[in-house]
């Protein structure tokens, strides 16, 4: 039996779309959808191998429970009685708020609704947050502040007609390779390209401006260029006059922060700026990209609020072809955040301190829930180490690997009494489990994901469920075992997040067939949102937040004396359970490296491809140099999809004061020589 099933892709938040092709029950390959408008026909090299790891022999097949410290096949029933019994042992002995639930960005929405109602309406606390937190949460405590909503304010298709692209901190080609095809088209297009990135990533080449600033400068650099901008006129005064408030203490937070006064900061010839600040300024349509070399950092909220400033003050945003385009990273991590697997908010934003809101989902759930926030990803490691929290239960997330400071993770998920963990694969987090669940991957269910750009897209199910079970099936079966029946019918429970979400009313499966739609989707009749803050902002008018260079919790010195800063390549994706299994990308790139620059290098006898070691406050590793001018003198990078060489274990877990974002972009380091 052939077929052909219409879906979307599992890694970035792009949200291409494609074939399976299944013939026998074997996914066998991918075909491009043409008619999709995100992708276009287009799929980057992970999107046409994506259905190789799905059938792969790693895959977890059976539920898994520990004993004597060794994992031992169960059976479903099994299962599931075991890990209702102990989380209601947990609860009637410690209370609701010594559990908490992390939901999985590579989840379908409907799965992240289950998972959050599960842990208000089941467990009973708001302890419930995802990898956002580690990601993109800046953006959303950032651009919340500024504009009254933290998700992009523009669409893909605007990019290729742009005048001017400001590229900062991150990188389209690799990461968010379609969006990096519009940058590119763009270019061919004549639009005018800035970079400012610590290293010279592909669209550098082509860019009529590339500033190589130090990793953490960003304030400093973005407070230059307002600086500038006011200084020789070129803001933009009407908008600033209607649409914004706050310019006056703006300004005064800017006045002294000339491109001369930053050079020691970040590292860059004052002209450069001058040239940057200029162009996007007068340029007629221009726009911001963003990513994590702005929100990975102690003053993540902070970069976020910088850049919205500089929009605004330059009339950039709130039209058609301008805007800031905060590039999400998982697949559905747009959508985790608008669901609400948050501790703060409901889904779409609507807080769970507001009273109106809690009643409205008291009332559809027949439950009361608990009136208080409840805590983040990161303060729920801290509350395990002081043994307040006992309990976590873990969908698609591998925080060992992930986190920042592996070792001091792991000591938090040994304090803890129970984990479960639901996973497609054996990840390192998944090892130290009490109980492993075998989830479902993307191909084997029915539901939606949210790409980057606010779209709702279909997602659906080319083969059975390989453990016999989808991630929301799961979660359905444990809450009924502590007697609360959930619906988990996946087309339902979309109808069900519409019904209490104003935001999205108006999505439902049957509308999503085409193209999806972005929102807000006011009603069944509203045909989605391509552009936010049209006439005025979400939250009414702009607010200009002054802000102030403060440097990364860890500068170099003499004995760490480099800037570490981490990020991702094009082949591999994340941890890599995935593209580490996937044979034409593991190829291209099978282990870890460092780059360093060839003047470093020099200077400390490396030699390119030869061992290394680096060492950070946290921990060491040994990997091959890559000895390259590409990246700033004084600055390493590394990836982290490496679980044999694991970055994680040298990065620094200080957090942004707001969001609780870890800066995973900026720590000291030394390379040394290894003589082998
Ligand atoms: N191929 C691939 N694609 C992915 C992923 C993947 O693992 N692999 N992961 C997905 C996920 S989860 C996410 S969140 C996105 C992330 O997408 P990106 O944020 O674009 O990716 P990164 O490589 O983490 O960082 C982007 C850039 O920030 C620069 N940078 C480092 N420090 C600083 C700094 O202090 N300031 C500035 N301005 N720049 C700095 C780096 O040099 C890098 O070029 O990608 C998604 N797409
Ligand atoms: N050094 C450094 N570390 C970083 C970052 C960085 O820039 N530098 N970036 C951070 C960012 S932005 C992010 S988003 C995180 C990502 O961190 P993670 O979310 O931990 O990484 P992923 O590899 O995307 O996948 C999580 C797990 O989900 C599983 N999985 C995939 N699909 C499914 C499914 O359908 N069901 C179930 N049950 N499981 C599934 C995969 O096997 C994998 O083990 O990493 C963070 N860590
Ligand atoms: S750009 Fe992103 S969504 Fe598109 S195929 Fe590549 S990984 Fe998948
Ligand atoms: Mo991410």
């Amino acid at each position: 039996m052939m077929k052909r099933v219409l879906t979307t892709c599992p890694y970035c938040g792009v949200g291409c779309n494609f074939y399976l092709d299944v013939r026998d029950s074997r996914i066998v390959g991918i075909i491009p959808s043409k008619s999709n408008s995100v992708s276009q026909g287009r799929l980057c090299v992970k999107g046409w191998h994506a259905h190789e790891p799905i059938q792969h022999p790693d895959r977890l097949k059976k539920p898994l429970i520990k004993e004597n410290g060794k994992f031992k096949e169960v059976s479903w029933d099994f299962a599931l009685d075991y890990v209702a019994g102990r989380l209601k042992e947990i609860k009637d002995k410690y209370g609701p708020d010594s559990l908490a639930v992390c939901t999985s960005a590579r989840c379908t929405n409907e799965e992240n609704f289950l998972m959050m109602k599960f842990a208000r309406a089941v467990l009973g606390t708001n302890n419930v947050d995802h990898c956002a937190r580690t990601c993109h949460s800046a953006t959303v405590s950032g651009l919340n502040q500024s504009f009254g909503s933290g998700a992009s304010t523009n669409s893909y298709d605007e990019l290729p007609f742009m005048d001017c692209i400001l590229i900062i901190g991150s990188n389209p080609t690799e990461a968010h390779p379609i969006a990096g095809w519009r940058v590119r088209t763009a270019i061919d297009n004549g639009a005018k390209i800035i970079v400012c990135d610590p290293r010279k990533i592909l669209p550098a080449e082509d860019a009529s401006v590339f500033i190589q600033q130090f990793p953490g400068s960003d304030i400093a650099l973005i407070n230059a260029m307002i600086n500038y901008i006011v200084t020789e006129n070129l803001h933009d005064k009407e908008f600033i006059q209607q649409r914004t408030e706050g310019f006056n203490e703006l300004w005064e937070a800017v006045k002294d922060c000339s491109p001369e006064s930053v050079k020691d900061i970040t590292g860059v010839e004052p002209a450069l700026i001058k040239k940057a600040a200029q162009l996007y300024a007068v340029s007629k349509k221009a726009c911001i990209m963003y990513s994590l070399g702005m929100t990975e950092h102690t003053v993540g909220t902070d970069n976020v609020i910088a850049m919205a400033n500089l929009a605004m003050v330059c009339g950039q945003v709130g039209k058609e072809f301008s805007g800031i385009y905060p590039m999400r990273g998982q697949n559905n991590v747009q959508g985790a955040c608008d669901i609400g697997a948050l501790p703060n908010v409901y889904s779409g934003y609507q807080p769970v301190t507001d009273e109106t809101a809690r009643k409205k989902f008291e009332k559809a759930w027949g439950v009361s829930l608990p009136k208080e926030k409840g805590l983040t990803l990161t303060d729920m490691m801290y509350k395990a180490i002081e043994g307040k929290l006992k309990c976590f239960y873990i969908i698609g997330e591998d925080q060992i690997r992930t986190d920042p400071n592996s070792h001091w993770i792991e000591k938090a998920l040994d304090s803890l009494e129970f984990l479960v963990v639901q996973e497609i694969f054996m990840s390192d987090t998944a090892k130290k489990a009490d109980v492993v669940l075998p989830g479902a991957s993307f191909a084997e269910k029915e539901g939606t994901f949210t790409c980057a750009e606010r779209r709702f897209q279909r997602v659906r199910k080319a083969i059975e469920p390989i453990a016999g079970k989808t991630d929301g099936e799961i979660i359905c079966e444990i809450a009924k075992r502590l007697g609360y029946a959930m619906e988990d019918n996946p087309s339902k429970v979309c109808d069900e997040m519409a019904s209490l979400t104003p935001l999205f009313s108006g999505v439902s499966f049957d509308r999503l067939e085409d193209n999806g739609l972005q929102w807000p989707v006011h009603s069944k009749e509203h045909p989605g949102t391509p552009v936010v803050h049209l006439e005025k902002f979400i939250r009414g008018l702009g607010k200009l937040i002054p802000v102030k260079h403060k440097p990364p919790a860890e500068i170099p010195d003499g004995e760490y004396p480099f800037i570490l800063t981490t990020g991702r390549m094009l082949f591999h994706y994340n941890t890599g359970t995935m593209t580490r299994r996937t044979a034409n990308l593991n190829r291209e790139y099978p282990r870890n490296f460092v780059q360093i620059n060839s003047t470093d290098a020099q200077r400390l006898g490396i030699k390119n491809k030869l061992r290394v070691r680096v060492k950070t406050r946290r921990g060491e590793l040994e990997v091959s140099a890559e000895v390259t001018d590409k990246i700033k003198a004084g600055v390493i990078w590394m990836p982290f999809h490496f679980s044999e060489a694991p970055t994680n274990v040298l990065t620094n877990n200080a957090f942004d004061p707001v969001c609780r974002i870890g800066e995973y972009k900026a720590c000291a380091a030394r390379v040394e020589k290894v003589n082998s």
